[in-house]
């Protein structure tokens, strides 16, 4: 499959697309992969409305969800498959560790900082799918507790910022859209991870390259 997969992408004549917006926190770390991995080139962004039942995303992924990379008729999600399988394909393995205990912790770092975005996505949605009579605070509390308890994780123990891996390039993605949407004032909650951030920020250009236009 991966020999597949690699001539595929070493075909120009394959288009390579990731289905995803500007403004995905998930798209974002996909985008930032791509930078970093140095495989910029070869892959076109075509934004995606999940709202959209016409939408061909729902054909490519049935979940409707983006990101999700189409590559000669193979459609991968979620990020994390996507970010592996560029991670592979660069034949770099930096992103997540390949093996023992170090690659269970980054996948479970990982899975941490994309939970805390779930979270605020749902809040998001909570806001965006129900009459404003229905939303239910015991829910959208229930999801800003896992957003702190994760955060606070990260605070006490963040990772090192000058390193590009799954772990720091999902957390700052997680954090630019906390910063986007607000679910909680963040910010002053967790000092450490404003510095981190910033540090992080400064460090690598794709971050700024990747922020999204429309603010
Ligand atoms: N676990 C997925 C989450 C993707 C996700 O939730 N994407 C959001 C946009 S940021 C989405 O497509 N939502 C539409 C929906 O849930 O219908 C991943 O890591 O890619």
């Amino acid at each position: 499959m991966m020999n597949d997969i690699q001539e595929l992408w070493n075909n120009d004549a394959v288009p390579i697309v990731l289905r995803s917006t500007e403004t995905s926190p998930f798209g974002r770390k996909v985008r930032m992969a791509i930078i970093h991995l140095g495989l910029e080139g070869r892959v076109t962004l075509e934004p995606a409305d999940t709202l959209d039942e016409n939408d061909s995303l729902r054909l490519q992924n049935p979940l409707g969800k983006m990101p999700c990379l189409l590559i000669g008729g193979e459609a991968l999600f979620d990020s994390h498959v996507i970010l592996e399988m560029l991670d592979t394909l660069a034949g770099s393995r930096k992103l997540v560790p390949p093996s023992g205990l170090a690659r269970f912790q980054a996948l479970t770092q990982t899975r941490l900082a994309d939970g805390i975005t779930d979270a605020a996505l749902l809040i998001i949605y909570e806001g965006r799918f129900r009459e404003t009579n229905t939303i239910s605070k015991r829910w959208l509390t229930h999801q800003r507790d896992k957003i702190r308890r994760g955060l606070t994780v990260f605070e006490q123990s963040p990772p090192d910022p000058e390193q590009v891996n799954s772990v720091t390039i999902t957390l700052a993605s997680c954090l630019g859209y906390l910063d986007w949407r607000q679910p909680i004032n963040w910010r002053s909650e967790f000092p450490q991870l404003v510095n981190w951030l910033c540090e992080f920020s400064v460090m690598h250009p794709f971050w700024d390259a990747t922020e999204r236009k429309n603010k």
